[in-house]
């Protein structure tokens, strides 16, 4: 982490490890740091006022007030560093977050789907397309859904819990959800967003070093929420390349199975 960032480490922030997150991390560092100063200086304002105001030296109110311009002078320069955070940092890095997602062939496309309380994930496989899902093919051997009879998915890879990605490579995830709203958040990478169910809803990171990281779940989904971890794996691109084989080979069962490469999942809260 950057030597720099002395709060967001006091604050337990783990180290970032995305190309993007030292920009969020600067962000956050200034604005603990701002609002730091301006908790000091009300306070001490709040202190000077209570003695330099008390009633045994002030008996009698004065309904002029203050006749000095400087509290005026002093808000309106919080008022524009707030307003230079929000359009000149904040703004710019979310927009980027949003309106560049990664195209072509180097970025990985990964489906993930939260349910209570695990991560499912879905990769297209060798062929590189997705199966389809449906609902009402989902089972405990078939968590998410997937068409037996639709070509594209056959190859495809369900894994639970542990994702794999290679690393300097952009990584597009579409998220949704069985259940209820959960978060995929990913302390380490510095994104996060919420898997709705009846909805896919994008984000993007692009890990800078290899190593396991943690995968938490950041909305209150039920009375597991808590255990609802999983582990992003960032391996080097050889590595990545024998998962994908381990993987796809665990899931080439033949037309008739669906991919059942992941244990069943856990139901119950806690699991
Ligand atoms: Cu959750």
């Amino acid at each position: 982490m950057n030597s720099l960032a002395l709060i967001n480490e006091f604050l337990g922030q783990p180290p970032n490890f995305s190309e993007h997150g030292l920009q969020i991390d600067h962000i956050l560092e200034f604005c603990q740091w701002f609002m730091g100063v301006l908790f000091v200086g009300w306070s001490a304002f709040f202190i000077f006022v209570l003695v330099r105001f008390r009633r045994s030296r002030h008996p009698v109110a004065d309904h002029a007030g203050v006749r000095s311009h400087i509290s005026t002078h002093l808000e309106f320069s919080v008022v524009m560093i707030e307003a230079v955070l929000l359009i000149g940092f904040a703004i710019p890095l979310w927009g980027k977050r949003v309106n560049e997602f990664p195209t072509g062939q180097d970025a990985i496309l990964v489906h993930v789907v939260g349910q209570q309380f695990s991560w499912n994930y879905h990769l297209p496989g060798p062929d590189g397309q997705f199966g389809s899902r449906n609902v009402d093919l989902t089972s405990n051997s078939n968590p998410l859904g997937l068409d037996p009879n639709d070509p594209a998915g056959k190859d495809d890879i369900v894994t639970l819990g542990e994702l794999h990605v290679p690393v300097n490579k952009p990584v597009v995830i579409e998220l949704s959800s069985k259940d209820v709203i959960h978060n995929f958040c990913l302390p380490s990478m510095r994104i996060a967003t919420d898997a709705s169910p009846g909805s896919l809803n994008p984000m993007w990171f692009k890990p800078v070093k290899t190593g396991t990281y943690e995968v938490i779940c950041g909305q209150l989904c039920g009375l597991g929420h808590y255990g609802m971890k999983g582990t992003l794996v960032v391996d080097t691109p050889e590595d990545y390349q024998a998962w994908l084989k381990e993987r796809a080979e665990l899931a080439g069962g033949g037309p008739s199975a669906p991919p059942a490469a992941s244990p069943a999942p856990s139901a119950t809260p806690g699991g």
